[in-house]
C-alpha cells in the first residue's frame, strides 16, 4: 500500500467521521495526516520495514494514526476503517465526489431528508425538496443537479452481474429460511442476464396466503445486509443493500407465479410485444396471467402461457423484443441455446509467468476440478512490461513446465500467449516464436484511443497476421469504467472470417467483450467464437458462466463455439 492510497484511506475515515457527527479534532485528526502524507516525500512502506519508530516525527502523526500506517501497509487494510464501513451507506461517500458536495452538505441532507444515494438526491432536487434546507437556495439545488449529471456521464448505478448474482444467491438463501416461503425465484435482468444489472427483482409464493405474507415481508427486511427499507406493503416491499443495489421482493399467488415470473423477468418491450400476441386471440397478459375476461387461462408457470399463446418457450436470455417472437412465430422452434456443460476448456488463462496471482500447476488444478478436458496458458507478451509481460527466454521456460506438467497431470495444457497488438498492428513477439504456439490470443491493450479509421486499419492487420487464432476482448470496453474502442465493427467482423480468427467472448464481469449485440451480428456474418475466462487467480474460472450468459444472449448454440470441442476440433477451425 503506497502513501497515496493510504492517505485516501484516513480521508475516508475523516468524512465518514464528519458526515456521523463526529468532534472536530477527530475528525481534523484524520483530514491533516491524510493531507501531510498525500504531500510526504519518503514512502511509508520503507520507513515501516526500516526504523516505524520514527514515523511518529512526521507532523500530526501519533501513536494511534502510526500503528494504524504500520496496519495498512502490512495487511492492506485497516480494521477501524473497515468497521466504520460496515454501517456506513455506500451512497454517502460516492456523493461526495459529486463537485461541490462536501461533507456537510452530505450530512444535511442525509439527516433532514434520509437520503443515502445519488438517485435519491437527484429525485429530491427535481422536487425542489433540497432549496429550503439551511444554506441551501435554489442556485445551490440548480448547481446539484449539474453536478449530478456530470458525475453521471462517467459513472453508472448499474451494477456488474456477478456482484448483483452473489448478493441476489445470498438473499434467496437467507429468505429460504422463512418457513413461510414456498417458491422463491429472482427474475429481471439478472435472469435475462444482462451485462449489467439495474435492481435484483425477486419473486415468492407462500405457504399459507392468509397468514404467510406479513411473515414473508417481515423476514425480507429483517435481513442483515439491508440498510434503507425503501417501501414495506403487503404483497412488496423494496430495499437497498449495503452494497448499494437494490432489492425489489413481491409476493405473488402461485397460480400466477409463471404470469409474475414473465413479467418481472422482461424485458419490457418484449412483455409490450407478447401483450398484443395475447390481444389477437382475445385474451390480456399481465403480470396475473393469462386472461380470458377476468378468469386466468394459464399463469401457474412460463411454460403454458407460451402454449396458450402458441409460440415456443422462448429463454429469458432472448427476451429483449429484438426478433425472438417474430422468429417463434415463423420457425415454431426456438434454437438451442449454448450451455455452460458444454465448454470443454478455457483459452485464456494467466498464472506468474505474467499477472496472474497463481502458479501455472496451481491454475491447472483449477481447471481440472471443472472437468476440463484442456486449458491454454496465454500470458502476457512482454509489451505488457509494467504487469510482468514475458520475453522469448520467459515463455521458452513456460514451455518446459508445460511439457513436465502434461506428463503428470489429468489435463492437457496448450502453449499460449495473449499478444499484444502494437501500435502499427503488428504482434509483439515474432515468427520464431508464435509459430510454436498452439493458441495464439491477439489483444489490443494500448493505444484505444487512436482515430477509427486508423484504429480499424491497426486491428486487420493484426488480424490478417498469419499465426492469429483468437481476437481477445475485442472492443476492450470495462463496464462502467472505460468505453468501446472506436472501430468499425463491420469490417472488423468480416476480416475476423476472412482470416479465420474466432472472436472471444471474455468471461470476466468487467468486461464481457465482446458485447452480445456485436456478437449476433458476427453469427449472422459467419463468425466462429471462443468463450474464454481471462482468469488471474484459480477462482477466476467460474466466470465461464457469464461469458455463456453473453453468448445465449447472442443467439449462439453450441456449434459456433470452438472451445465446446476437443483442442483438435477446435484446430480443424484453422
Ligand atoms: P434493470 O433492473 O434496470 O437491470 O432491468 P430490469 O429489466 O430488471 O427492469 P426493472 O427491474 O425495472 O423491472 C423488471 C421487469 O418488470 C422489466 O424487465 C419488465 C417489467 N416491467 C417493469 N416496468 C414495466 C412496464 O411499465 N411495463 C411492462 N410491460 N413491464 C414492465
Ligand atoms: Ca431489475
Ligand atoms: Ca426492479
Ligand atoms: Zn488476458
Amino acid at each position: 500500500m503506497d502513501n497515496k492510497t493510504i492517505a485516501s484511506v484516513f480521508d475516508e475515515m475523516g468524512n465518514i467521521l464528519e458526515i456521523q457527527g463526529a468532534d472536530f479534532f477527530r475528525v481534523n485528526a484524520f483530514r491533516r495526516a491524510a493531507l501531510t502524507i498525500g504531500n510526504l516525500a519518503m514512502d511509508l512502506r520503507q520507513m515501516v520495514d526500516e526504523n516505524p519508530v520514527d514515523i511518529i516525527k512526521i507532523p500530526g502523526i501519533g501513536n494511534a494514526l502510526r500503528d494504524k500506517i504500520v496496519e495498512l501497509v502490512e495487511t492492506g487494510v485497516c480494521k477501524e476503517h473497515e468497521d466504520m464501513k460496515k454501517g456506513f451507506p455506500k451512497g454517502l461517500l460516492e456523493m461526495l465526489k459529486l463537485r461541490g458536495l462536501g461533507p456537510k452538505k452530505v450530512k444535511l441532507f442525509y439527516s433532514s431528508l434520509k437520503i443515502t444515494t445519488i438517485k435519491q438526491l437527484k429525485d429530491a432536487a427535481k422536487k425542489h425538496l433540497l432549496r429550503d434546507l439551511e444554506r441551501m437556495g435554489e442556485k445551490s439545488e440548480m448547481d446539484i443537479l449539474q453536478a449530478i449529471d456530470e458525475y453521471s456521464k462517467f459513472s453508472t448505478d448499474r451494477h456488474l452481474i456477478n456482484e448483483a448474482q452473489q448478493e441476489a444467491y445470498r438473499y434467496i438463501e437467507y429468505m429460504r429460511k422463512c418457513g413461510d416461503v414456498k417458491k422463491i425465484e429472482f427474475a429481471g435482468s439478472l435472469r435475462r442476464r444482462k451485462e449489467t444489472i439495474g435492481d435484483i427483482d425477486i419473486l415468492v409464493t407462500v405457504k399459507d396466503p392468509l397468514k404467510s405474507h406479513k411473515k414473508v415481508i417481515d423476514h425480507f427486511v429483517a435481513y442483515d445486509e439491508v440498510l434503507n427499507v425503501v417501501a414495506q406493503g403487503d404483497t412488496k416491499s423494496s430495499v437497498i443493500l449495503q452494497s448499494g443495489i437494490d432489492v425489489d421482493l413481491r409476493v405473488v399467488a402461485e397460480e400466477s407465479f409463471g404470469a409474475a415470473m414473465h413479467y418481472f423477468t422482461g424485458n419490457k418491450e418484449h412483455n409490450i410485444r407478447m401483450r398484443t400476441l395475447a390481444i389477437r386471440k382475445n385474451l390480456k397478459l399481465n403480470e396475473y396471467g393469462l386472461m380470458k375476461g377476468s378468469k386466468i387461462v394459464a399463469g401457474k408457470n412460463e411454460e403454458e402461457i407460451f402454449e396458450t399463446l402458441g409460440v415456443p418457450y422462448i429463454e429469458p436470455e432472448l427476451r429483449k423484443n429484438d426478433g425472438e417472437v417474430e422468429y417463434a412465430l415463423k420457425h415454431k422452434k426456438m434454437p438451442k441455446l449454448i450451455k455452460l456443460k458444454d465448454i470443454k476448456g478455457d483459452l485464456h488463462t494467466h498464472s506468474t509467468y505474467s499477472d496472474g496471482k497463481n502458479t501455472l500447476e496451481e491454475m491447472a488444478k483449477s481447471f481440472i476440478s471443472l472437468g476440463y478436458e484442456y486449458f491454454a496458458a496465454t500470458d502476457h507478451s512482454s509489451i505488457m512490461g509494467i504487469t510482468g509481460g514475458m520475453g522469448s527466454s520467459d515463455i521458452k521456460k513456460q514451455w518446459k513446465e508445460i511439457d513436465l506438467l502434461n506428463k503428470k497431470l489429468p489435463i492437457k495444457i496448450l502453449k499460449g500467449c495473449e499478444v499484444d497488438i502494437l501500435k502499427d498492428g503488428s504482434l509483439d513477439f515474432g515468427d520464431d516464436i508464435l509459430k510454436e504456439l498452439d493458441v495464439v490470443i491477439i489483444s489490443a491493450h494500448m493505444f484505444g484511443r487512436l482515430d477509427e479509421d486508423i484504429q480499424t486499419k491497426r486491428l486487420i492487420s493484426a488480424i490478417e497476421n498469419p499465426y492469429s487464432k483468437i481476437l481477445g476482448h475485442p472492443t476492450g470496453r470495462i463496464l462502467n469504467k472505460r468505453p468501446e474502442m472506436k472501430f468499425d465493427m463491420g469490417k472488423i467482423i468480416d476480416a475476423c472470417v476472412a482470416n479465420k480468427v474466432a472472436l472471444e467472448i471474455n468471461s470476466n464481469p468487467n468486461r464481457l467483450d465482446l458485447p452480445d449485440k456485436y456478437a449476433r451480428i458476427a453469427k449472422e456474418k459467419g463468425a466462429k467464437f471462443v468463450i474464454n475466462t481471462d482468469a488471474h487467480d484459480i477462482y477466476n474460472p467460474s466466470f465461464m458462466a457469464l461469458g455463456v450468459g453473453i453468448a445465449r444472449r447472442s443467439w449462439l448454440n453450441k456449434e459456433d463455439v470452438l472451445n465446446t470441442g476437443s483442442f483438435k476440433e477446435f484446430d480443424r477451425y484453422y
